[in-house]
């Protein structure tokens, strides 16, 4: 992504970048300024809310996490669960 940002979510002691595909929709959609967007991830649909600032499962609202757009030098976890060495 341009300037070297990308797009994670929280995991329980840490960030998770999204995966590459996921990160292009969500960057298209912040970009053009929508307040949210929906992705396909792992098999379950999810709203973006780029106000809140959160990702929330659509069947299952309660199933929130923060995500954040940043640096990709930031310490991270991984991508989409596959963890660092
Ligand atoms: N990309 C990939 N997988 C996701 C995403 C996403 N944006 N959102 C949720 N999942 P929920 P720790 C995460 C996965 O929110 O140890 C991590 O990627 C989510 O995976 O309740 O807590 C790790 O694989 C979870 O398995 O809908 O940091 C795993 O959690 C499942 O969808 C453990 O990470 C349900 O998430």
């Amino acid at each position: 992504l341009p300037g070297g940002y990308q797009w994670f979510y929280e995991g329980r002691n840490g960030w998770w970048q999204y995966d590459e595909r996921t990160s292009y929709e969500l960057e298209a959609a912040y970009g053009t300024g929508q307040r949210a967007c929906e992705v396909l991830v792992a098999g379950f649909l999810y709203i973006i809310d780029f106000d809140r600032m959160v990702q929330l499962r659509r069947n299952d609202p309660s199933r929130r996490r923060r995500i954040k757009r940043d640096l990709s030098s930031i310490p991270k976890k991984g991508v989409a669960g596959i963890k660092l060495p």
